[in-house]
């Protein structure tokens, strides 16, 4: 029997919130990172060694898998969960914001978007009804509206404009969607860094109705305390009882402090990005193993940590691999930051439900602070 998609928020502390989304395909505990698999895979790593991170679900990319190997595909070989052999919950972006920062010769009009290939040149077009149907042949268990993203600094005009015209792609995104059973569909509050442009677009998100809402358009440009200052803003206006998504965030401090303003779910391909070019996240910090210090140092990066991949290695080691370069440097490094990311979300769920949030991330900063790297 399909199982629906459903939220139940079980503890808070402060605006911290403590919950869990239950999918037809496994549950997900919230907060929750969630590692990005653009092409169908979390670059350098197995499908067990993400889950054995931690994560509960990942995120695909409706851009790139449309054009390679393209949807249709996907849903021939079984689906993206089949082709990936990743069989827990997935949440597709729905490709607005790919365009916009990947795509050749964009157009944006009232229909959707028009752009060429940043592989091959060829010639593509994504409306909020074609990107839902894309995300249905991936089989996507989360699935966005399409949207409009504008990078900040920004007029008020412009992000009136783009908040305006994501709000009617949200309708007709519903529209399409049509209630598909065990799937959810999420709506995407934009509006930039002005504060009565998002409560008018969350408001007008609600109207319309979701299983949950993002928040888009930050982490563009802005500093952090404007990001802040938006997610005070927003999410005192959504529901209580929805799951909130912040989109594209973050390195763990922005974690700490968005979950402290009432966001339950993240995803951010810096952890696996960072560690291919060389940075390791500890909690004692971030280590740039790049560096000519580890050339002769015989410590693990972390020798108490929970990971034993953080207790396997000298820096030394690592470092000669990210020197020359070799494919295991990525991939170890991309194993520990997703582990370190999936430490901390542990540790912040497991602080809610103790009411002990805002200690927990004052002891959290002071290993980052003060680390001996
Ligand atoms: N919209 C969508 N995907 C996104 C963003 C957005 O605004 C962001 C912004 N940080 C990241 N990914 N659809």
């Amino acid at each position: 029997m399909t199982q629906d998609f459903r939220f139940t928020l079980q503890a808070t502390d402060g605006r911290a919130r403590r919950g869990q989304i239950d999918t037809p395909r496994g549950d997900i505990r919230t907060p929750a990172f969630m590692p990005v698999g653009t092409a169908g895979t979390v670059k350098a790593m197995y499908p067990e060694q993400v889950r054995d991170t931690g994560a509960d679900i990942v995120l695909g990319n409706t851009y790139h898998l449309m054009l390679r190997p393209g949807a249709e595909r996907v849903a021939r070989m079984g689906g993206l969960h089949d082709f990936m052999d990743w069989p827990r919950p997935i949440l597709t972006d729905s490709g607005g914001f790919q365009v916009m920062s990947l795509a050749k010769l964009r157009k944006l009009d009232e229909q959707g978007v028009t752009f060429k290939s940043h592989i091959d040149g060829s010639s593509h077009s994504l409306t909020p009804e074609r990107s839902i149907e894309i995300q249905k042949l991936l089989d996507s268990d989360i699935i966005m509206q399409l949207d409009e993203c504008v990078s900040l600094p920004a007029e008020e005009d412009e992000l009136n404009r783009a908040m305006e015209l994501s709000v009617r792609w949200a309708e007709r995104s519903k529209q399409a969607f049509n209630d598909a059973k065990g799937r959810a569909l999420f709506g995407i509050v934009q509006g930039g860094d002005n504060h009565h442009l998002r409560a008018r677009s969350a408001r007008h998100l609600i109207e319309i109705g979701f299983h949950g809402y993002a928040v888009g358009g930050l982490a563009v440009g802005e500093p952090q305390d404007v990001m802040f200052s938006v997610l005070d803003e927003i999410t005192p206006h959504l529901p209580t009882e929805k799951p909130r998504y912040l989109m594209g965030v973050g390195k763990p401090d922005d974690l700490l402090g968005a979950v402290a303003r009432g966001i339950d779910m993240f995803d951010c391909v810096h952890p696996t990005r960072a560690g291919r070019h060389g940075h390791a996240y500890t909690r004692f910090g971030v280590v740039n193993l790049k560096n000519a210090r580890h050339k002769d140092d015989p410590r693990p990066l972390d020798e108490t940590s929970p990971n034993p991949t953080a207790r396997r290695f000298s820096r030394a080691y690592l470092h000669h691999l990210v020197r020359c370069e070799e494919i295991l440097g990525a991939m170890i490094l991309s194993q520990i930051n997703l582990s370190y990311y999936q430490e901390l979300m542990a540790g912040m769920r497991n602080a809610i439900e103790y009411s002990t949030f805002d200690q927990y991330c004052a002891s959290v900063r002071e290993g980052w602070i003060k680390g001996d790297l």
